[in-house]
């Protein structure tokens, strides 16, 4: 399956390549080409060198790759764009790969990039930070997960339930892939550089990949930062409270403010992080092991009774304040520590019991329980 678009330098001579592989190595196939709205002839090019063309209006990537899947007749799919970058040659290395039982093979072009085949802002910029982010966040283990040059079998479609329209859909692929615990395999294959124009648009390109990454990852967006700020806010405030002293001096009201911030900043992260994993688990059919561990152990209620106790502690903090101000009859008054803890501790309490509730509402009616 070849995605296409504007090739018309190309598309011929790939579907040749294509058909010619598929000959050598008697496999039986067809070579698809899913058209997405060119505007020049690479359509009828592909179709006069023999390949059945799929047209898909909606520009981007994955839509192309979305509608050729649909009408994919095969049990195997090879995909391999259409810019001369990849070897057709290497089609039934992929194809013994998903024989030998992968249920998804990655080309991986990483140590063997021919000259003048990726500029090296993706080469050493763009594709590590990106692969990176990605195995950070998902561990797929894959090591070169933009590669154009893959194959699946076609009975995991399902499995993956592949949505992105963009370029994004590269990584979509992989990490679903991952998520699912599929077979996945890598080949080792060789990068050419391009013929024709390239479609890719570096920033944007980039910046979809990166947001598919974050948005799918609660835990790295949310809960992981959200912890440490609250955790380095809740350290700054007990370091200045207990009067301990950090790098050679003792720390005062300013510390404390920032350790205020901190933990109030880091709450609502927090908080926003497991509505995000409630609505992922609810409606959107993720599964995380962490937030699955926290809602089998904790309840609404105890959600709430944590969040009442700390807005209580404050209000008892605060009223502290006020006793101290009777006692001295109601003159000036210069507890400014206690204000500010009375007040963290206020918010931070508020923020988990109402929080608290929203996490539950997002589990009123999911859909399993229609
Ligand atoms: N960008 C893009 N590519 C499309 C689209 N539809 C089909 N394609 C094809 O998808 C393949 C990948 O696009 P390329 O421009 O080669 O992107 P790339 O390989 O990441 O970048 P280069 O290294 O410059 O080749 C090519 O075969 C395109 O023709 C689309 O809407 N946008
Ligand atoms: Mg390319």
């Amino acid at each position: 399956m070849i995605p296409c678009l504007n090739e018309a330098e190309n598309i011929a001579a790939c579907v040749r390549m294509a058909r010619s592989a598929l000959e050598d190595a008697d496999l039986s196939g067809e070579v698809l080409v899913v058209d997405n709205g060119s505007e020049d002839a690479s359509a009828e090019l592909a179709r006069a060198a023999g390949a059945r063309v799929i047209h898909e209006p909606r520009r981007g990537y994955g839509s192309a790759y979305r509608a050729g899947f649909a009408q994919a007749r095969g049990s195997y799919i090879v995909m391999v764009d259409a810019d001369l970058t990849y070897d057709f040659g290497e089609i039934p290395r992929f194809v013994a790969a998903l024989d030998a039982g992968a249920q998804l093979v990655m080309g991986n072009r990483m140590d063997n990039i021919q000259p003048g085949a990726m500029h090296w802002a993706h080469r050493y910029i763009g594709n590590p930070l990106l692969t990176g982010v990605l195995n950070l966040f998902y561990k797929t283990g894959v090591r070169d997960a933009h590669c154009g040059m893959r194959a699946l079998r076609s009975d995991v479609l399902e499995t993956l339930d592949l949505r992105t329209s963009g370029m994004e859909f590269a990584s979509e692929m992989v990490i679903r892939a991952a998520k699912a615990q599929l077979a996945i395999s890598e080949i080792h294959i060789a990068y050419h550089p391009r013929g024709g124009e390239s479609k890719l648009s570096r920033f944007r390109d980039g910046w979809r990949h990166l947001r598919f990454l974050l948005v799918h990852s609660p835990t790295h967006l949310f809960v992981l930062p959200g912890a440490a700020l609250a955790g380095l806010g809740v350290l700054a405030s007990a370091t200045v409270l207990a009067h301990f002293s950090v790098l050679g001096r003792s720390w005062n009201l300013h510390a404390l403010i920032a350790g205020e911030l901190l933990t109030i900043i880091g709450t609502q992260v927090l908080a926003l992080g497991l509505c995000a994993h409630a609505y992922g688990t609810y409606f959107l059919g993720e599964t995380d092991a962490w937030f699955d561990a926290m809602r089998a152990r904790f309840r609404l209620e105890h959600g709430l009774l944590l969040g009442g106790l700390i807005a209580l502690a404050g209000f008892v903090t605060a009223l502290v304040i006020v006793v101290r101000w009777t006692e001295h009859g109601f003159g000036s008054l210069s507890q400014e520590n206690l204000a500010i803890v009375a007040s963290e501790l206020l918010i931070v309490g508020l923020q988990i019991f109402f929080s608290s509730f929203l996490v539950s509402i997002l589990g009123l009616r999911r859909p399993e329980d229609r």
